[in-house]
């Protein structure tokens, strides 16, 4: 294996960072194969995490050069011998490695949830969402997203913060998004995951990343990968860190075993969420009106807010996170520990900011963050009174 990864990955390094199947930016690492200035950083990192997980790493044997990391051929590729159980293990190895808080493995049979998919759009629940309309087949049949994948490996990774006080005045913005947005900061490890599986063999022209992107029932298949229960509020919910969390997906060919699906329904009679809702969001519990939601219209809606939202939304101005505050399982369970970095400044705006600013000043302030989803028009708009 150890002889196969390294021109592999020389290859991949070669072609450049991307979406899309065996195209992730990978690198070598170390002086022993090529000149340091020539490996970033963070490809070093990436490399590392997947030569860590099959072990091509060996210490000479003398104490003086026990901290000298020399690459030595592994044993020659053995996926043939390895069972199914075995890779999803190293798998899931490799994910909580790159930092993701965990990892579970499903099939892409169709969704038993074809029915409330199909209510749900037909209600118009999703808006101006029209790319949900036009996912919907793949999302019922998540198999057809990639030609060829039999497997998700689903990821979650935390992001909660805690909220600044109530009188510190301003707009607020919802926990996920005071940051560099997700959909990069996420990226990188989730290729590197990727480049595991590909490494791994039999899957290599078929494996491709999702962070909230694309047609993947994210929630569904995270469900099935026995991560959490789908709540009352929609949002997938771990027992033992609550829901503010994000989920990614890498999608695959490779023959991994599956996990069992979390079964259980551990909200019980609980109906804070549906409760708390400042706008009435939710027509019966797992189902969500969008158009009524404060983040649809702060985050995906263009043009006005509707005058639901602009009465319901108290002082949000970026998302809204009520549903999920009020949940017993955050308030017991969510940690800021170990969870993406955020910046505690961006999590009330003065409604003032983007008055005087221009798009060049957006760009430079906001462009890295989700606040660039709405745009300068949009933040104007959710600040106005
Ligand atoms: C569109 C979208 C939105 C829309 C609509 C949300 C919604 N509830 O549908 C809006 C803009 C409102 C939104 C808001 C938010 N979102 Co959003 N959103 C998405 C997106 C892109 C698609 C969701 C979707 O397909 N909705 C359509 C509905 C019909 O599908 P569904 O909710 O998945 O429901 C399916 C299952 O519930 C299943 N089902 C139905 N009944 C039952 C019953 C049982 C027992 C089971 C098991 C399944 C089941 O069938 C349904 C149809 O397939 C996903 C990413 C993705 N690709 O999945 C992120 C995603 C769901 N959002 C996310 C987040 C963080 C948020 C916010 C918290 C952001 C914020 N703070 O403002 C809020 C939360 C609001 C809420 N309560 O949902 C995270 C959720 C993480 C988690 N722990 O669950 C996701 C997964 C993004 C990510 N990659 O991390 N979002
Ligand atoms: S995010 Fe806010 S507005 Fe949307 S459903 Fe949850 S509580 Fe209601
Ligand atoms: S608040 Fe209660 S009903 Fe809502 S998701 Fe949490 S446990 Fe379930």
């Amino acid at each position: 294996m150890g002889t196969d990864l390294v021109p592999l990955l020389a290859r991949r390094a070669e072609s450049g960072a991307g979406p899309g199947p065996a195209i992730h930016r990978l690198g070598v690492p170390t002086a022993k194969l090529v000149a340091p200035a020539a490996v970033p950083a963070d490809t070093v990192a990436r490399l590392l995490a997947v030569a860590h997980v099959y072990r091509v790493w060996r210490r000479a044997g003398s104490p003086a050069t026990a901290r000298r990391h020399a690459v030595r051929p592994v044993a020659a590729a053995p996926h043939a011998t390895v069972s199914a159980a075995a890779r999803a293990a190293t798998v899931k190895r490799a994910a909580l490695a790159l930092g993701f808080d965990s990892v579970g493995i499903t099939d892409l049979s169709p969704t038993p949830h074809t029915d409330a998919l199909t209510t749900w759009l037909e209600a118009g629940y999703a808006g101006t969402m029209r790319y949900l309309h036009r996912q919907a087949a793949r999302r019922r049949e998540p198999a057809c997203i990639l030609t060829g994948s039999t497997r998700a490996v689903v990821v979650t990774r935390n992001y909660y913060n805690a909220d600044p006080p109530p009188d510190a005045g301003g707009g607020l913005v919802a926990k996920y998004a005071r940051g560099t947005d997700y959909h990069r900061s996420l990226a990188g490890p989730l290729a590197t995951l990727a480049d595991t599986l590909i490494v791994m063999g039999a899957g290599a022209e078929c494996t491709r990343c999702y962070v909230d992107a694309g047609p993947v029932p994210e929630r569904e298949l995270a469900q099935r990968a026995g991560l959490g229960w789908i709540g009352k509020n929609t949002m997938l919910i771990d027992p033992r860190r609550g829901s503010f969390f994000f989920l990614a997906a890498v999608l695959t060919n490779l023959d991994v075993a599956v996990d069992p699906p979390f079964e259980a329904d551990r909200c019980g009679s609980c109906t804070r969420c549906l409760d708390a809702c400042p706008t009435n969001a939710f027509p019966s519990p797992r189902v969500l009106d969008a158009t009524r939601c404060i983040s649809y219209g702060t985050i995906e809606h263009r043009g006005p807010l509707s005058d639901v939202i602009s009465r319901g939304r108290g002082d949000w101005v970026f998302g809204c996170d009520i549903c999920n505050d009020v949940c017993p399982w955050n308030q017991r369970f969510a940690s800021p520990e170990g969870a993406m970095p955020m910046l505690s400044e961006l999590a009330r705006l003065p409604r003032d900011t983007f008055d005087d600013m221009n798009e060049a000043t957006f760009d430079t302030r906001f462009g890295a963050t989700p606040l660039e989803r709405p745009g300068l028009a949009g933040m104007r708009r959710n600040c106005a009174d």
